[in-house]
């Protein structure tokens, strides 16, 4: 038996990345595990058939300067979604804490203003093991996981501006059929006067 779901009018992302253009935002800070899921991202993006040359690649001093940064790409435009790589590991002091609820906000913050798919690329950990474990071994490559949900978002946002809804497409064919009668009546009118 069909699922309930199958019915229904879906709109979602793919995984082609071919004529998208990317930013990845990537810190230097704990660079051992960054550029190992820079490497990742990278990967990811061409073997989904993104061209090197619609990648750009913008290096922050650490986690906490990515989203200002990725503001200002944004603002600039140009983009089909960000990737912003990063990684912080808990250590004695609240540092970790609040830096990662200042990029964790300041990321949707910034997508949401300028509306273009913001992937989160930045691990927390609380070991050097764990995030070793992240950036390509037993955990996968979450710089490769961040690049792939931003295929996908880039792909549904496009989608959905190309798609109209569904009432609305109804309504709109409904005022021009409307329109078309109007003018019709006013037509006839005038030719029988
Ligand atoms: C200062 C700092 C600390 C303690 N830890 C990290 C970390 O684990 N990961 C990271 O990406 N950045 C860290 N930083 C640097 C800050 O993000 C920021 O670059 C500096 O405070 C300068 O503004």
């Amino acid at each position: 038996m069909d699922s309930p779901s199958s019915q229904l009018r879906t709109v979602e992302g793919d995984r082609r990345a071919d004529g998208l253009r990317f930013c990845i935002v990537v810190a230097r800070f704990n660079a051992f595990i960054t550029e190992q899921m820079l490497a990742g991202a990278v990967d990811t993006l061409v073997r989904s058939g993104a061209r090197h040359e619609d990648i750009e690649l913008v290096r922050t001093p650490g986690s906490f300067e990515i989203p200002m940064v990725v503001d200002e790409v944004l603002h600039r435009g140009g983009v089909d979604a960000v990737i912003a790589l990063g990684c912080l590991i808990k250590g004695d002091t609240i540092h970790f804490d609040l830096i990662a609820a200042e990029a964790t906000k300041g990321l949707a913050v910034a997508s949401l203003q300028h509306r273009v798919p913001v992937a989160f690329g930045i691990i927390t950990t609380n070991t050097l093991e764990q995030a070793i474990d992240r950036a390509g071994t037993k955990m996968g490559n979450k710089g490769a996981e961040a690049a792939d949900a931003a295929i996908e978002q880039a792909r549904l946002y496009a989608k959905l501006r190309a798609a109209k809804p569904a009432k609305v497409a109804k309504a709109k064919a409904k005022a021009k059929a409307s329109s078309g009668s109007k003018r019709k009546a006013r037509a006839k009118k005038k030719s029988s006067r």
